[in-house]
């Protein structure tokens, strides 16, 4: 089964809080297609992408939220405004009138990497329910 496979491999990186892929597109050591940044959230497109436009956005100081599920009270804040710049990114994208925002959380719902991130979908007729 390919798709069980890969779900798997994509859940090998254990949630270890090692630094990620992600700690050197903060730093811009490599390279990424950014469309929004602000002093707390970075955006930039999914190097796989699974729609027309799939944005990633990230904070840019993880602070324990490897996943979602590890989220707690003092990350309200961040979480919000990751919200509410999501419908920012779809504006900038001409996808407002229709998007789709996700988090995976963990290995069961095939994160890869563990530095929280919003993937923002849109660009096409989204299907539903997802895989
Ligand atoms: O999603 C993690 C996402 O991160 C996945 O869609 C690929 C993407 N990714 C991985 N490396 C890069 C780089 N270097 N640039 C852009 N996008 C990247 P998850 O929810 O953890 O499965």
């Amino acid at each position: 089964h390919d798709e069980e496979a890969s779900a798997k491999s994509a859940a090998t990186e254990a949630n270890t809080g090692a630094p990620t892929i992600f700690d050197k597109i903060i730093s811009k050591e490599i390279p990424s297609d950014i469309i929004y940044e602000d002093e707390r959230v970075l955006a930039f497109r999914d190097i796989n992408p699974q729609a027309p436009v799939h944005v990633l956005l990230i904070p840019k100081l993880r602070d324990g939220l490897t996943e979602l599920g590890k989220a707690e009270a003092r990350h309200e804040d961040i979480l919000g405004h990751l919200m509410h710049v999501s419908k920012i990114v779809a504006e900038k994208e001409g996808i407002v009138d229709g998007f789709r925002v996700v988090i995976n959380s963990g290995p069961t719902a095939c994160q890869s990497v563990y530095h929280l991130h919003l993937h923002v979908l849109g660009g096409r007729q989204l299907k539903w329910p997802p895989g």
